[in-house]
């Protein structure tokens, strides 16, 4: 089952998507009001499958997708896989022994990515900032959770980020993964009985540049170094998330030392079980 959000004449709506088919759900008859609700919702499953439609269904590739997020804060996890670890200690000296022992140590690096206005959903724009000069994106499976801390359904996020910034010194981690348009998610979610088997799940990352592909690596949800509920329960240590939250889950795939992207590049992120994620680079 799957649900997001699309922009209409009516303002944003929220939708079931069934095979191809993009149709509006009635959420007021249900006294809900946002997808945010109804993730929370403790009869979620039932409630998606039930809802019934309104107005006209279209195509996938018809609509105008939006971030299926509403008030969630995004945070994120970092170096949970090994790729991730060792392009971190090549990026930055001072703090290589920084990333090393966080990959084995009890408490996972979790940092605070994205507010929703920062978001980008499916066929939007992600930013590189105007002061960096190394940039790339990161794949990453994105977890939504709920009110009450549950995982309730997946997405995919682009950790976007400045290799310089954060390569320069850590303590610049925050300007380095957060700014305007530091995120990309979507384009819809999953909910949790639809997903494959967590360890068959492949992620793939293809940069575009005037039409041609200039980067493609792939990982899979196999190689992370953590468990997804552990990653849950360290944020939400005495870190309550009224209105639940979305994690993501770090990156397996880092292109190499010489690679930046540049504005217009076109960002393809597929995660088996969700779909694909495409955003166009901006800058300036
Ligand atoms: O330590 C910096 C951030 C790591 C990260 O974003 C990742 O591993 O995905
Ligand atoms: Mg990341």
């Amino acid at each position: 089952m799957r649900l997001g959000r699309i922009q209409t004449q009516n303002g944003p709506a929220v939708v079931r998507i069934a095979d191809n088919v993009v149709s509006q759900i009635d959420l007021v008859s249900v006294g809900l009001a946002t997808l945010q609700d109804l993730l929370s919702h403790p009869d979620l499953e039932k409630l998606a499958a039930s809802l019934p439609t309104i107005g006209k269904s279209q195509a996938i590739d018809a609509v105008d997708w939006l971030p299926p997020i509403d008030q969630q804060e995004v945070w994120a996890a970092g170096v949970t896989y090994k790729r991730s670890q060792t392009a971190r200690m090549e990026e930055s000296e001072a703090a290589a022994s920084c990333y090393d022992r966080v990959y084995t140590a009890a408490r996972p690096e979790i940092f605070f990515k994205a507010t929703p206005h920062r978001c980008s959903g499916h066929g939007g724009a992600v930013r590189i900032r105007k002061d960096a000069t190394w940039n790339v994106p990161e794949p990453e499976l994105a977890l939504v959770i709920s009110r009450s801390g549950k995982i309730v359904a997946y997405t995919i996020g682009n950790d976007m980020s400045s290799r310089d910034i954060e390569g320069d010194n850590p303590l610049y981690l925050p300007q380095a993964k957060l700014y305007n348009q530091c995120c990309g998610l979507g384009p819809w979610v999953v909910l949790a009985s639809s997903m494959p088997e967590r360890s068959t799940i492949g992620i793939h990352l293809s940069i575009h540049r005037s039409g041609v592909e200039v980067f493609a690596g792939k990982t899979s949800v196999a190689e992370m170094a953590r468990k997804l509920e552990d990653l849950v329960e360290w944020l939400l240590k005495d870190n309550d998330m009224p209105n639940g939250a979305f994690l993501l889950t770090g990156t397996g795939v880092v292109p190499d030392s010489s690679f930046t992207l540049a504005a217009k590049d076109v960002v393809h992120i597929t995660i088996d079980g969700i779909g694909t994620l495409s955003n166009t680079v901006v800058q300036g």
